[in-house]
């Protein structure tokens, strides 16, 4: 592998993000259609990891995991009358099958909403049906027509996480936005990505959708990346296909429901977030490899250290830990810097002198630091490592994140701020989407929405919007935006 002296996360993150998601063999970029890419077993792995801990966070909150066909027939897609004029421009259509022409054109889903709500109305009959609480991960796509960009924007995204539930009442369908709001906020917790949650604007809301919730981190060139999203439908889907229930009385009702995705992003954002100028640095919960081993060989006493590697290579495989020995003949500096590169967060290094002392070397990615340990306590400074590595990472990016987070009164200052100080400015908006559409226009950056995030900033209740001078108690979120 050549060096990569070059990395400078800060200042070109760009190229940073993409040499780190190539040459570290996450993805391929170089699949012959724009805006589709390939994962490569190490990126697989990753992904496998992250997708582990959703899928615990909703298994545990009583959703159930599904899947739907991709393919979705023209009438049932054009329905609800907001989400077709959403999605129209965005949709693949398939028009053949073999050299016939399909009576019926089908849509490649863009997501599955009417995929499912078709089914749903079949599924649903008395108040006692409800909830619904489903999820699937599965691949979608979307005509992207602003530049695509690997795991960041792309045209078939093929981790699409989509949870969809119904409910008897609104106020049930409000509790379960909260419970996602929870989810989410935990599994970004546990990867360690700091995040603002915000009301879109209703300019900017899913198609369809009565409102949305966005939860949005900042990535390392200053731009804030919708890494999540949570959607109150209301009764809109429901009315527009039929999905009621009989409710205690006996009379049918229209049904209430909530959607939330989130998709590869999620990964760009663990990449991007906690990586350095050596590369990637990987969570030990997520890290495809966890612990790698590096043999150092002086000429003769080759035996006794690779046997010693090997023990402990056993050692920790057998305590479940993802761990690699790896003995290509090369250099171990080279080794040393190959796994850095990959974000490996553990490196045991045994030389002729551990041997000698029934010792290891450690060293941790994210900090460098090295220690020895004997061979007895080697697993549980590991573990203790892990959990150590875990907490610095998501302390050293939550205050990261916060030093780029302004609270100001002025519309200059906000555009100071989104164009020259890679930062989210938070602002009073009155919410009317009148005032945010001229916001956005006069600091040419992206109104996020009225902040929801406890703890980001305080409001007292005297703020003015500035453009209507309006008096009052929300805050606007504005940057610029992937
Ligand atoms: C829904 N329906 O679809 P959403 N490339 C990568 N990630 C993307 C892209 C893209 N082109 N487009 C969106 N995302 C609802 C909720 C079922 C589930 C990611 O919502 O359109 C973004 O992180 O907001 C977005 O927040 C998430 O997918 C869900 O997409």
């Amino acid at each position: 592998m050549e060096e990569k002296t070059s990395l400078d996360k800060f200042n070109n993150f760009s190229e940073w993000f993409r040499t780190v998601i190539t040459d570290i063999d996450l993805i391929d970029t170089r699949y012959p259609i724009k805006g589709c890419y390939v994962w490569r077993p190490y990126g697989f792995k990753l992904r496998k990891y992250v997708l582990d801990i959703i899928r615990r966070l909703l298994d545990n909150t009583g959703h159930e995991e599904v899947l739907f066909p991709l393919l979705i027939p023209e009438d049932i897609f054009s329905l609800e009358r907001e989400h077709i004029k959403g999605f129209e421009g965005e949709v693949y259509w398939v028009t053949h099958g073999g050299l016939r022409r399909l009576e019926k054109r089908l849509v490649l889903r863009p997501t599955s909403e009417t995929a499912m709500y078709s089914m749903f109305k079949k599924w649903i009959h008395s108040h006692a049906d409800l909830p619904i609480k489903v999820y699937q991960i599965v691949n979608i796509f979307r005509y992207e027509t602003k530049a695509t960009k690997p795991l960041i924007r792309v045209r078939e995204i093929t981790t699409f996480k989509e949870a969809h539930t119904v409910h008897t009442t609104a106020e049930e369908a409000e509790k379960q936005i909260k419970e996602a709001i929870e989810i989410y906020s935990k599994f970004f917790d546990e990867l360690g990505i700091p995040y603002i949650i915000s009301r879109r604007p209703d300019f900017d809301k899913f198609a369809g959708a009565v409102y949305s919730i966005a939860f949005d981190t900042l990535m390392p060139d200053g731009r804030t990346m919708q890494i999540g999203t949570v959607h109150n439908l209301g009764q809109n889907f429901a009315k527009a296909f039929e999905i009621t229930y009989e409710d205690i009385d006996g009379k049918h009702q229209f049904a209430h429901q909530t959607c939330y995705g989130i998709s590869e992003r999620v990964i760009a954002a663990v990449v991007a977030i906690h990586g350095d100028n050596r590369g990637a640095i990987f969570l030990p919960t997520i890290a495809p490899i966890q612990v790698v081993i590096v043999p150092i060989i002086y000429k003769g006493e080759e035996e006794k250290v690779v046997e010693a590697c090997k023990k402990v290579f056993d050692a920790l495989k057998y305590d479940g830990i993802r761990v690699f020995l790896d003995e290509r003949d090369i250099s171990p500096g080279r080794k040393f810097y190959d796994w850095e590169f990959r974000g490996v967060p553990i490196r045991i290094e045994i030389g002729p002198k551990d041997v000698a002392n029934n010792q290891v070397t450690i060293v941790r990615r994210d900090t460098m630091e090295r220690t020895t340990c004997s061979l007895d306590e080697m697993k549980d400074v590991i573990k203790k490592l892990f959990t150590e590595i875990e907490e610095n990472l998501r302390k050293r990016a939550w205050e990261e994140f916060r030093k780029r987070i302004f609270r100001v009164n002025s519309l200059r200052e906000v555009k100071e701020i989104v164009q020259n100080r890679r930062g989210i400015a938070l602002i009073p908006w009155c919410e009317n989407d009148e005032c945010g559409l001229k916001i956005r226009e006069e600091v040419e950056g992206e109104v996020l929405g009225v902040v929801l995030s406890k703890g980001i900033a305080d409001v007292t209740g005297n703020e003015v919007c500035p453009i209507c001078k309006k008096q009052t108690k929300k805050l606007a979120a504005i940057a610029k935006t992937y």
